[in-house]
């Protein structure tokens, strides 16, 4: 697949960073690890990924605005493009040594997202995929999965972390979907529950509280992919309600529905 200008640029800043996370990844235990609230660590791998990849970026493409997790908001000089970066998703199973968490970069231009890129640097997996031009997952072009009954699917949520968000609501969600599907799974990235959808590796996924930047890149993939991102509303405010999600066309509402099912109409 040959590859855009603009997505060999995101490639390369992505597999520095990547690098740099897996020499992190090798030594955890002498990383510096600081809590920005309960149960929500931010580690020397986060900080120095993130600077790797705000220099690269900024190198390659002068004048365009970032967000990003842990510098926040450079407002760019070129009032077009924005870059959505989370160095590292999954900082949870970094630190527990589990192999499992990626770089996510997305771009904005003109508010709509048009690239977007996730690299998992233990599996050398990387996602990639632009506006109009399908997704991929290293050199080969993804499909999200065709199941459209629930009860053939796997899906994947995000539990609510210690202190965030309301976890009473969450357990309906989870008792509604799991009565109807194959299985559920938490693997801890929003960014890489994405990529599976986009992969067809999972057949659908939600997740609430969740920021632009988990969830920016992966929206890319999954559409590029031929499947559904919304928020829980069935609209396109996924940043705004910082919700999401995600499956494929057939069997969309019947995930949605069960989801949203109030706790009052449960029947098992
Ligand atoms: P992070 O690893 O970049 O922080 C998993 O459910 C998702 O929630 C991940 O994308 C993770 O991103 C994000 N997340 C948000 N708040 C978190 C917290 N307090 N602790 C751990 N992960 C959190
Ligand atoms: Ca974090
Ligand atoms: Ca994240
Ligand atoms: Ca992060």
């Amino acid at each position: 697949m040959p590859r855009s200008a603009l997505m060999n640029v995101m490639v390369q800043a992505a597999m520095k960073a990547g690098r740099g996370l897996a020499r992190d990844f090798g030594e955890v235990q002498n990383l510096q690890v600081s809590v920005k609230g309960p149960g929500d660590f931010v580690s020397q791998a986060d900080r120095r990924a993130e600077k790797t990849i705000f220099d690269e970026l900024s190198r390659a493409r002068p004048g365009y605005g970032f967000l990003m997790e842990e510098g926040g908001t450079v407002e760019g000089t070129d009032g077009q493009h924005r870059w959505i970066v989370d160095p590292l998703d999954g900082t949870t199973n970094f630190l527990h040594g589990i192999p499992h968490f990626a770089v996510s970069i997305a771009l904005e231009r003109q508010g709509q997202l048009v690239a977007g890129l996730i690299f998992n640097p233990a599996t050398d997996e990387l996602y990639t995929a632009e506006r109009g031009g399908g997704a991929y997952l290293n050199d080969r072009r993804l499909r999200v999965a065709n199941r459209g009954r629930l009860s053939d699917c796997v899906v994947a949520c995000g539990v609510p972390h210690l202190g965030r968000g309301n976890h009473g609501q969450f357990l309906v969600e989870l008792r509604h979907v799991m009565g109807e599907v194959v299985g559920v799974r938490r693997e801890g990235s929003a960014a890489l529950d994405l990529a599976y959808v986009a992969a067809g590796r999972l057949d659908g996924y939600w997740e609430r509280y969740l920021s632009p930047w988990d969830m920016a890149a992966g929206i890319v993939l999954v559409r590029e992919a031929g499947g559904f991102v919304t928020d829980l509303n069935d609209g396109d405010d996924m940043f705004g309600r910082g919700e999401v999600i995600a499956g494929n066309e057939r069997m969309r509402q019947a995930l949605a529905e069960a989801v949203r099912r109030p706790l009052k109409t449960a029947t098992h």
